[in-house]
């Protein structure tokens, strides 16, 4: 096994956590390095393209969420062999992907803008990802999106869930995959039982 370093910020979630919790569940050994968040502009330099998560593999870096969560899947036997089955969970990865992007543009907003943006975000875009991944999920047996098991893609859907729930969103309420997607969120209900994913966040003093 490489010797990992997995750089991300010091929080429950996001773009690195995927990876995170791919790499705890499969019980390999990895260093990380969790960024506090008033470290970031003087560590933003240093970052290959100014973000995060950055991943170290015996002392070469790459980034790019997805790709990692497909590198770490593929150690962590988390990233389907087979390539209809990759391509179904790289689809289910890109899909949330799309849509986190379309909420972090609104960050930085101010707070009406941000108000009207959310809204509308939620009764649109939201929705839709939440009903059409429900129906991804449907159309797989309705409980993991590849390969009849556990992927980095139930771990990706997992966190962007967990997200929505956690009212850390304004403006985006935090019934709505509940209301939208119930077989999301008992997916991401199994995801948060699932024993590896405890201790992770039981190491981490992180609660539910
Ligand atoms: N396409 C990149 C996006 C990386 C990215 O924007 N990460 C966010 C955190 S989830 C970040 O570093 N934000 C801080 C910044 O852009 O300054 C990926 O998928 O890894």
């Amino acid at each position: 096994m490489p010797k990992l370093k997995l750089t991300y910020f010091d929080f429950h979630g996001g773009r690195g956590e995927p990876a995170r919790l791919a790499l705890a569940i499969a019980g390999i050994a990895f260093d990380e390095d969790r960024v506090p968040l008033a470290d970031w502009p003087r560590r933003k330099a240093d970052t290959p393209f100014g973000g995060l998560p950055v991943l170290e593999v015996d002392g070469a870096i790459v980034t790019q969420s997805n790709g990692i969560n497909r590198y770490v899947g593929k150690l962590a036997d988390l990233y389907p062999s087979d390539p209809w089955e990759a391509a179904l969970c790289d689809e289910v990865m890109d899909a949330v992907e799309d849509i986190v992007n379309k909420v972090s543009a609104t960050f930085d907003l101010p707070d009406d803008q941000k108000k009207a943006q959310r809204r509308a975000l939620a009764d649109g875009p939201i929705t839709l990802y939440l009903a059409r991944l429900q129906q991804h999920l449907d159309a797989h047996g309705g409980r993991y999106f590849a390969g009849g098991r556990l992927s980095v893609a139930d771990l990706k859907v997992f966190v962007w869930i967990h997200h929505l729930k956690s009212g850390k969103l304004d403006y985006i309420p935090t019934d709505l995959p509940d209301r939208v997607a119930p077989k999301l969120v008992a997916l991401y209900e199994r995801v948060k039982n699932h024993p590896g994913v405890k201790a992770y966040y039981a190491k981490h003093g992180i609660a539910e």
